[in-house]
């Protein structure tokens, strides 16, 4: 046969692998344009209009829950707040996406304390389920929070925030208590308390309510549950 010189099989094969639309390097980085942590920042609870009026949506429509169980306001939320995207959220995380009102964020110990709540499964971490319950706890005191911030400080003063423990624990407490309770978790030299620290009081008072029941003991209701709330 005549020699062809533009046949060899040696040749193809060694080209073929070569695809200059596929390159591992540049494959491995999730590439979701939709996602950019910076433009994100801003803070899941933390909603734009400042309104206490403002109610809480009711939950999503029946084919988007059995869609995915998932509500999808709280699953898009959860991809951002899930930095490494490793599918569950650290205590870390979680203080970097929760910020309060006034721009500061969480106290460390609320996230601590948030993730200990929730954590069902006890696995130190919170999945898409777990963060869901969080998103709507997070949601229903910021609610409380607005709607006795009479100020509009985005600060509790501690006569705001008596009216608030008055109405949630349905008590009368008295003024010591308050300002006891205030000392606690404002910052000095102000003495009125963020968002954070009013979601804490209130898990406190009702944990320590709750042992009263059991270890109270005829002690007077408002000395035990500060004697719970300045240990914790
Ligand atoms: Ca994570
Ligand atoms: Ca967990």
């Amino acid at each position: 046969p005549p020699y062809n010189p533009q046949f060899n099989p040696q040749q193809q094969q060694q080209q073929q692998p070569y695809n200059p639309q596929f390159n591992p390097q540049q494959q491995q980085q999730p590439y979701n344009p939709q996602f950019n942590p910076q433009q994100q920042q801003t803070p899941y609870p933390q909603q734009p209009p400042y309104n206490p009026q403002q109610q809480q949506p009711g939950p999503p429509p029946p084919s988007l829950q059995l869609a995915s169980n998932v509500n999808p306001e709280v699953a898009s939320w959860f991809a951002v707040v899930d930095e490494n995207r490793d599918g569950a959220i650290t205590v870390s995380e979680l203080q970097s996406a929760l910020i309060n009102d006034d721009g500061r964020s969480f106290e460390l110990a609320t996230c601590q304390m948030l993730v200990n709540m929730f954590d069902s499964d006890r696995s130190g971490t919170i999945d898409v389920r777990e963060f869901e319950a969080i998103f709507n706890f997070v949601r229903h005191w910021r609610a409380v929070f607005v709607d006795f911030d009479a100020s509009r400080s985005r600060q509790l003063t501690p006569m705001e925030l008596g009216n608030a423990l008055n109405r949630v624990h349905s008590c009368a407490f008295s003024p010591r208590f308050i300002d006891q309770a205030a000392r606690r978790f404002a910052r000095p030299p102000a003495m009125e308390v963020g968002l954070d620290s009013f979601i804490s009081l209130n898990a406190l008072i009702a944990s320590a309510a709750h042992r009263y029941r059991t270890e109270g003991r005829g002690a007077p209701y408002e000395d035990f549950l500060l004697n719970c709330i300045m240990r914790a």
